[in-house]
């Protein structure tokens, strides 16, 4: 029997932040949605923007989502103003599934800034696309 959607996943790391349960450097909380710092930054601002109800990944998005996922993408340009990092500018991004490079189940988006981002949005080798094959 599958698992009500907005209940938390058990063993998710993502819903245990949510809850509370779990500790994280908030930036932004309301009902619907949660805002941290990344554990393991890639830039000097890099807040991860998740939703408080179990959702995998931006595959398993639903037309039921849409008006979530507005709010979280509001909410990532939002916290790049309270962080001073409107006018540089910033990256926001999701990663999805092995090959996306995600590694949480559990949807959130990027927001990185702070220094200037390397231009290249994706990082691929021959030899990884070999090894991801077999
Ligand atoms: P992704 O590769 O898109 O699934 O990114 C997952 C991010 O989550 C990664 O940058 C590290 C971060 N992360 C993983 N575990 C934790 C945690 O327990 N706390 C916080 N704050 N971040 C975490």
């Amino acid at each position: 029997m599958s698992r009500p959607k907005k209940q938390p996943a058990k063993d998710c790391i993502f819903c245990q932040i949510a809850t509370g349960k779990l500790p994280a450097s908030k930036r932004f909380e309301d009902r619907d949605m949660v805002a941290f710092d990344d554990i393991h930054p890639h830039a000097p601002i890099h807040v991860l923007v998740i939703p408080k109800k179990h959702i995998t990944s931006l595959a398993d998005v639903t037309p039921k989502d849409k008006e979530l996922m507005g709010k979280m993408l509001y909410r990532c340009k939002e916290l790049a103003r309270q962080l001073n990092i409107a006018d540089s500018g910033y990256r926001v991004t999701v990663n999805v599934g092995k090959w996306g490079g995600q590694v949480v189940p559990h949807l959130h988006f990027h927001l990185l800034g702070g220094a200037p981002l390397t231009e290249r949005l994706s990082l691929y080798t021959e030899a990884a696309v070999l090894l991801a094959k077999e």
